[in-house]
């Protein structure tokens, strides 16, 4: 018998992007961590590790600033999803997604599901924020052509409104993307693990691919 600790492996990448300030790490913490905590801003990149039924998730943290945009194209090498994150009560932040942080995404897998995520919400008021229906079509149009029978058929568009201090709906953009990706029965076992890890591609989240030297091997290496 081996005595080397098993590598833990992830059956997915998920990734955020997004212009800095938009609360993209405060997200990814209120989600894992399931409170609203303060964070400097993100240098290089954070990983997390999310266990949902028997699947291994890697969440990537990316950082908005532009200087580091090359490692974070990087970072969504291989991805399976990402959330495309903006403040909404910012609309540049909105504007700069198309021209700047969709692009980062050229190396994420070719059918990449795209999760625009609003953030934010409890700072908005009807009159200043990011229009809903301009952003809902953005949504769609991001993910064509697999979305638009999806949209056309009425089921929910991959768009959220968010806000990581209350907590409101932050849970619901992550149930999306895994029941999207990663099919369970109704007793919560994955279906076709194998299968579904074949055509994925399994993601080492060990070693090698963790290679920002503040990178840790905990379950987080944002802190
Ligand atoms: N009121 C409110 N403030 C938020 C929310 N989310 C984040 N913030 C605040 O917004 C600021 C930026 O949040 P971060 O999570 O650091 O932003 P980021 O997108 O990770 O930024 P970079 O790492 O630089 O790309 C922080 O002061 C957060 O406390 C929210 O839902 N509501
Ligand atoms: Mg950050």
């Amino acid at each position: 018998m081996s005595s080397q600790p098993e590598k833990k492996r992830a059956d997915v990448k998920v990734v955020i992007i997004g212009d800095a300030f938009v609360g993209k790490t405060t997200f990814i913490r209120r989600y894992m961590e399931r409170r609203f905590s303060e964070n400097l801003g993100t240098v290089g990149a954070c990983f997390f590790l999310k266990q949902w039924h028997d699947y291994n998730i890697a969440i990537w943290d990316t950082a908005g600033e532009e200087r580091f945009s090359g490692l974070s194209s990087f970072y969504c090498r291989d991805a399976s999803a990402a959330i495309v994150a903006f403040d909404l009560t910012n609309q540049r932040s909105f504007d700069l997604l198309s021209e700047r942080y969709l692009p980062l995404l050229d190396a994420a897998k070719e059918d990449c599901l795209l999760c625009l995520t609003g953030m934010k919400l409890d700072l908005t008021n009807d009159k200043a924020r990011v229009d809903r229906q301009q952003a809902e079509k953005f949504a769609v149009q991001v993910n064509e052509p697999r979305y638009r029978d999806a949209a056309e058929a009425g089921l929910p568009k991959p768009y959220f409104e968010t806000s990581s201090l209350t907590g409101e709906n932050v849970d619901k953009v992550f149930e999306f993307i895994f029941s999207t990706l990663l099919p369970v029965t109704k007793d919560g076992t994955s279906i076709q693990r194998k299968a579904s890890q074949q055509s994925r591609g399994i993601v080492h989240v060990e070693a090698d691919d963790d290679q920002s030297p503040q990178m840790s091997k905990s379950k987080s290496c944002c802190k």
